[in-house]
């Protein structure tokens, strides 16, 4: 029945219906839908519309907020329960993440977060526009395996190589694993800056993320 279900969920995003978006994704929630399933086949598609609609410019500014407020509407509803499905297993690492300064951009970032969180990790995520000191202290003081960087502006990828450089600085580039993401990264990007990883989706971050401990 849900594929529908799935279908209406996009649309409602898609037009920035807040209301109907929380209902269609409490309904789903009640009725036993995964909550995975939601986020990937109900949300994601949405807002890779949304991002076609205004690379195309048939979306301007004001209906891409409005997509994107109910874009995380969504996950704010989904969040806790993908997060009870990842405490009932062991915590299989830390890892602090948020979008690099300079940079408000938070639906991806959000959902990489939430997706590692589903899967076992404990996340802190550090939200939008983080100052390099702000993720070295935090990667220091709780003793993070994995640091997540973010950057959907051009501009602000160069943030991701100083933070690296800020590591590096600080003697602590060896103490943790550094992931990159995205819309404008790549993975020749993030081997330019050094970074261990790079995933061009959520669901690959987590792969990468899981590699990442197993190597450690
Ligand atoms: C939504 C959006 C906005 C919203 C953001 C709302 C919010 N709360 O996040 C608003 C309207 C605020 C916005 C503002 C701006 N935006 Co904007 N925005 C977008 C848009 C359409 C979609 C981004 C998005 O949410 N995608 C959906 C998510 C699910 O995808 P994602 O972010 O790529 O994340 C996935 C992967 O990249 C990856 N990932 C993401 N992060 C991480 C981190 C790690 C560690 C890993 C492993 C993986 C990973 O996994 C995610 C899930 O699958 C993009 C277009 C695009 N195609 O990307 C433009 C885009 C990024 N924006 C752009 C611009 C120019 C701006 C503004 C400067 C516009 C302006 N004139 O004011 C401002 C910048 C403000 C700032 N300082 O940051 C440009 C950037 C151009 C460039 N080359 O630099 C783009 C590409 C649009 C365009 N073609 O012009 N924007």
């Amino acid at each position: 029945m849900f594929g529908g279900g799935f279908e209406q969920l996009n649309r409602a995003i898609l037009e920035g219906a807040l209301e109907e978006t929380e209902d269609l994704v409490k309904r789903m929630l009640e009725e036993g839908v995964n909550p995975l399933e939601v986020m990937n086949k109900g949300c994601i598609p949405a807002m890779e519309k949304a991002g076609e609609l205004f690379e195309a410019e048939e979306f301007f500014l004001p209906e891409l907020i409005m997509a994107s407020e109910a874009m995380k509407r969504a996950v704010k509803l989904l969040e806790p329960e993908l997060a009870k499905r990842g405490t009932e297993k062991k915590i299989i690492g830390r890892v602090v993440i948020g979008t690099v300064e300079g940079d408000v951009h938070d639906i991806g970032k959000s959902i990489v977060a939430s997706m590692l969180s589903a899967a076992g990790f404990e996340v802190y995520d550090l939200g939008v526009d983080v100052p390099g000191e702000t993720f070295v202290a935090r990667v220091k003081e709780v003793e993070a395996d994995i640091l997540g960087l973010s950057a959907l502006l051009t501009t602000t990828m160069q943030r991701q190589r100083e933070v690296i450089e800020l590591l590096t600085e600080k003697g602590m580039r060896d103490k943790v694993k550094l992931i990159v993401g995205g819309a404008p990264v790549t993975r020749a990007w993030a081997e330019k800056i050094g970074a261990d990883g790079y995933a061009e989706d959520a669901v690959n971050a987590v792969k990468v993320a899981r590699e990442m401990i197993a190597s450690k």
